[in-house]
């Protein structure tokens, strides 16, 4: 197999979102970026690989910072036909290798005299000016294909003025945001740059075609994952030796203490999984715990982070209770008794009349003292699905959107859905898996397939 790809450098003037750029289109979260010029300090491959091969490469550089008086060079060593010019610059590059004074230039013309192909980036907020020029003169010395991109870093829009001057230099000029871009404008720019140069063509279409079936695939492992990670907590039972006949008050206690960790490590665990199946190894959240107490999965506060709305925290019970038939339990016959009453302010009241064990089940199971077991779980609690399930979509939906350049904390505590997150029909198949589950049960193939479906159904619409 040959291993030519396509190779980019992405150049500019300093702090103009070079970096940024790099990372969105290698979605590559590990790429410096900083909001002083001269972060980037020398050049850098970073490739997109899908399954260990290279698709195309982008080369992050330093900005230009002596524009000026390399043109100067260029021209006094440059009288030459335009065929030609490319080996004045590789010229220029080699005969400065060594001189501090052009260690950015000679940093960000290397990938382009081995063949790169150029992106010129600009930052369309801000006025255009003429000192601009000179950069893109010195890239047009270079001969490569290149296009321009206008990125907005700020509020203002002189997309127009740059497009002018922009055209004159560049065969394609395109807006492209690095921060907001998701896999759909990742396509488009890709298929822009395709029709740059014809020995592009067919590896940029490949690589459309890869990274579409890749981002299919990054969903349906989401959907797994998520879908695991609920079947294992609605069905887990904390199991611990206890001493007497009895649990002792210190034993409960510390049941459901190890009851609740465990969950809480597998909703850590599941946001792990699935922060790396969207190549974001290092984000930083800000978050507000899984609260697994009584008051917690009823309260108003909880309602919103969970994206219920508190009708819907009662109306879920209720709903439930339906199904379940002659098995409604004290939850539900609350929440439907509530039903009949001013909905606002009495959840907070809900939560605190059914207490603890109302949530979990507590066993002692075993036949002789020192042989009995203590078991927590399955968690009863009719709400703790959606929650556990509105938490997990929500912040898959965030992980899936969430460009490589971003940089700042991921906020999981403004949930911005309420009602819908979870669709209708993803609601009645977790409710038929709740029940079976929450009874110590295992599901069907059938069953778990069919849940597994409408989770999918449920993500891909919030990913829209
Ligand atoms: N809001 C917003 N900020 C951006 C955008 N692009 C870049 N930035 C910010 O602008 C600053 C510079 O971004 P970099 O990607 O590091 O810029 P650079 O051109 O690589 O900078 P140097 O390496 O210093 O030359 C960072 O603080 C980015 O977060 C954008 O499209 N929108
Ligand atoms: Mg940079």
């Amino acid at each position: 197999m040959s291993s030519y790809h396509p190779k980019f450098a992405v150049v500019g003037h300093p702090n103009k979102g070079k970096s940024s750029i790099v990372a969105s289109l290698s979605l590559d979260d590990s790429i410096q970026i900083g909001n002083t010029p001269g972060t980037t300090q020398v050049k850098r491959g970073f490739p997109l690989k899908v399954d260990g091969k290279i698709v195309y490469e982008l080369f992050d550089t330093p900005g230009f910072q002596r524009a000026r008086r390399v043109y100067a060079w260029l021209e006094e060593h440059g009288d030459v036909p335009a065929n030609r010019r490319i080996d004045v610059v590789k010229q220029f590059v080699h005969e400065h290798r060594d001189n501090k004074k052009f260690r950015d230039e000679v940093e960000l013309l290397d990938p382009i005299i081995n063949g790169a192909g150029i992106i010129y980036v600009v930052d369309a907020s801000k006025p255009y000016g003429a000192e601009y020029e000179i950069e893109m003169e010195i890239l047009r010395w270079c001969g490569q294909p290149s296009m321009a991109i206008l990125n907005l870093i700020g509020e203002e829009d002189y997309r127009e003025e740059w497009s002018r001057a922009l055209g004159q230099y560049f065969r394609l000029v395109r807006t492209y945001n690095p921060m907001t871009a998701g896999h759909k404008e990742h396509v488009d720019l890709l298929e822009s740059i395709a029709q740059l140069n014809e020995a592009w063509t067919k590896p940029i279409k490949q690589a459309i075609e890869v990274l579409n079936k890749l981002y299919d695939l990054k969903v349906e492992q989401t959907v797994s994952t998520i879908s695991d990670y609920m079947v294992k907590v609605l069905s887990f039972v904390h199991k611990q030796k206890i001493v007497g006949e009895e649990a002792t008050p210190h034993e409960e206690k510390v049941a459901k203490e190890r009851y609740r960790n465990k969950i809480i490590e597998y909703e850590e665990r599941e946001q792990r999984d699935v922060e790396k199946i969207w190549q974001h190894n290092d984000v930083q959240k800000e978050e507000e715990q899984l609260n697994l107490d009584e008051v917690g999965l009823f309260s108003q506060e909880s309602a919103s982070i969970f994206g219920l709305s508190q009708k819907e925290l009662i109306l879920t019970g209720a709903s439930a209770g339906a199904i379940t038939g002659a098995g409604l339990d004290l939850l539900v016959a609350g929440s439907s008794l509530f039903l009949g009453t001013v909905i606002g302010g009495v959840v907070g009241g809900v939560g605190a009349m059914f207490g603890f064990d109302n949530l979990y089940e507590l066993k002692v199971l075993g036949q002789s003292v020192g042989r009995r077991e203590l078991t927590v779980g399955p968690m009863q609690n009719l709400n703790f699905p959606y929650v556990l399930l509105g938490r997990a979509l929500y912040h898959a939906s965030l992980m899936a959107k969430r460009s490589h350049a971003k940089r700042e904390a991921v906020n999981l505590k403004e949930v911005s859905f309420t009602e819908g997150v979870i669709s209708a029909e993803a609601r009645k198949t977790l409710e038929k898996v709740h029940v079976k589950l929450r009874k110590g049960k295992e599901l069907e193939k059938e069953e778990l397939a069919e849940y597994t479906s409408t989770l999918q159904k449920s993500f891909l619409e919030l990913l829209e």
